[in-house]
């Protein structure tokens, strides 16, 4: 597999039960690399957009409503098959169906807070969309991790 980035965000009740450092910890642990981070809120528009695809459903509002809540911590991490080792290790939409060892499933109980936001494998280009949303190019780093060449044959 390819390296890749993959857009992953602390959501508002993550960042409230003081997990930042908890998700963090986890992906450095698995050697992906971190190449972007801000602390900050989400405004309306940026949730709609983020949001987009689920627009018209029944949980939108409420969606928009819980991610503009508080401030959330957005981060871009690289590594081989990001996109879709970051989606395992969070686990399930549902951390009520989520194993336990993966983030939602050691951290939530409930379907609408749910910890942690990753990119779509399954949503072809979502992840470059949703970096182009919430950073500006000169905002992501390239450099290189000291472990790398013991991580990557
Ligand atoms: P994921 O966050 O796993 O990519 P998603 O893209 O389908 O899941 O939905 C985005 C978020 O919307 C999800 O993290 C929680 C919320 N959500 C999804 N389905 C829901 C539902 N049926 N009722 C309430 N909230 C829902
Ligand atoms: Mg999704």
């Amino acid at each position: 597999a390819d390296r890749e980035r993959t857009f992953v965000m602390v959501k508002p009740d993550g960042v409230q039960r003081g997990l930042i450092g908890e998700v963090v910890g986890r992906l450095e642990d698995r050697g992906l690399k971190m190449v972007g981070g801000k602390f900050m809120q989400i405004d309306q528009d940026l949730a709609e957009d983020h949001y987009g695809e689920h627009e018209g459903k029944p949980f939108f509002e409420g969606l928009v409503d819980f991610i503009t809540s508080g401030p959330v911590f957005a981060m871009v991490w690289e590594g081989q098959d990001a996109i879709r080792q970051v989606r395992r290790m969070m686990g399930e939409t549902d951390p009520a169906e989520s194993a336990p060892g993966t983030i939602r499933g050691d951290f939530g109980l409930d379907l609408g807070r749910n910890v942690i936001h990753g990119s779509d494998h399954e949503d072809e280009g979502s992840n470059e969309r949703e970096i182009g949303l919430f950073f500006d190019e000169d905002e992501l780093v390239d450099w290189e991790q000291a472990d790398e060449t013991w991580l990557y044959e």
